[in-house]
């Protein structure tokens, strides 16, 4: 007779693996893995139903480190071979881990390509600013002025924000978290609830070649004056719920406002469906505002998968498979010269 096991739920444990772990003590990818291996048992995800699939690049060691399928692939191309997995079995959980290097330098069409057709997966973007792998040279995102090996008298470029460009290519789930933020796992666990593709920006602090990068709105003391966690339906509202996000309706722009005896009547309440507040979010520029994090959008629509299904079903119905007659159809032609011999 047949014995029945009983499913238990997974533990953080269940997505260790025994692979030695090869970023630099210190790194802030270890606090990521933490965040997704604490995460995956409170979205019910089964290991066995889960593939993890990334570039190259520090971050694009991740795979490795879940005990789950995963591909390990080539730079810049995770979002092609994710769309190949996800159009195979769309019942798996499909998650891209990249870096800004790897999404928005030599991946930058992939990740467009993977935004605007709308993949049902999540793709997280280790945001260093800087090149960690191959020692760290400047990236897309890296900050006019930095200094790298290949940029020794300071980077003159401007820097892509990815969250922008995430949207400009019409990704419908945009989100923000810091590496080592107790926050993460619940912006995991809503980029993971969307359905489509959801992106994810992580700020994730290189230790060796651009360390402290994002302090001023991740250290301890500038944290409660500089970070902005929304919420759906509540009052953009930071610096201890002293100061809020207006809107300038004369220059159709947001502008800082104190708040007053906790009077919130004249700030924006945060609306995850609103592209046009998420575009104002995603380009306010940091410093004279706050960092916006957490979901900053979360609109779905139809996904890539499921429309090839549908259209791969309405083809075929009625009809019976052929394969010899599908490989004679259309152009085909004999050739009857015999190879030249050796
Ligand atoms: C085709 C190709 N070009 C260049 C490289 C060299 N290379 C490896 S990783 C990388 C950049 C990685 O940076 P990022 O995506 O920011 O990841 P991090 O290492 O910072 O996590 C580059 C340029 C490569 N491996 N393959
Ligand atoms: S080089 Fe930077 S990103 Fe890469 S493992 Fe080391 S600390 Fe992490």
């Amino acid at each position: 007779m047949n014995e029945l096991t009983t499913i238990r739920p997974s533990t953080p444990k269940d997505w260790e693996t025994d692979q030695e772990v090869r970023w630099c003590p210190g790194c802030g990818d270890y606090a990521i893995l933490k965040a997704m291996q604490r995460t995956m048992p409170e979205i019910g995800g089964t290991p066995e139903n889960t593939v993890f699939v990334s570039g190259i690049g520090c971050s694009s060691r991740f795979p490795y480190y879940m005990e789950t399928y995963g591909f390990h692939t080539i730079h810049g191309r995770a979002p092609a071979v994710a769309t190949g997995v996800k159009l195979a079995n769309p019942e798996l959980d499909v998650w891209i881990i990249t870096g800004d290097g790897d999404a928005l330098s030599i991946g930058g069409n992939h990740t467009m390509h993977l935004l605007r057709r709308n993949l049902n997966c999540q793709m997280l973007l280790f945001n260093n600013e800087i090149y960690g792998l191959t020692k760290g040279q400047y990236s897309p995102t890296s900050r006019e002025g930095t200094r790298s090996p290949s940029t020794p008298f300071g980077s003159v470029d401007h820097p892509a924000k990815p969250c922008a460009f995430a949207l400009g290519s019409g990704g419908r789930f945009v989100a923000r978290g810091i590496d080592i933020h107790k926050n993460l796992p619940s912006v995991l666990k809503a980029a993971h609830a969307h359905q489509g593709a959801a992106f994810v920006e992580i700020f994730q602090n290189c230790i060796v070649y651009n360390d402290e990068v994002f302090e001023p709105f991740t250290a301890k003391p500038n944290a409660v004056a500089n970070q902005m966690w929304v919420e759906h339906g509540k009052p953009l509202l930071f610096a201890g719920g002293t100061k809020g996000l207006a809107l300038d309706i004369e220059r159709l722009a947001l502008k800082v406002v104190d708040v007053v005896d906790g009077d919130v009547s004249g700030v924006l309440v945060h609306d995850v469906t609103n592209r046009t507040i998420a575009h104002l979010l995603v380009e306010m520029p940091f410093g004279p505002f706050p960092m916006a994090l957490g979901v900053l959008y979360d609109d779905p629509a139809p996904t890539f998968e499921s429309a090839v299904v549908a259209q791969n079903k309405a083809v075929s119905e009625g009809k019976t498979p052929d394969l010899q007659k599908l490989v004679a159809t259309g152009q085909t032609w004999m050739v009857d010269k015999q190879p030249h011999s050796m």
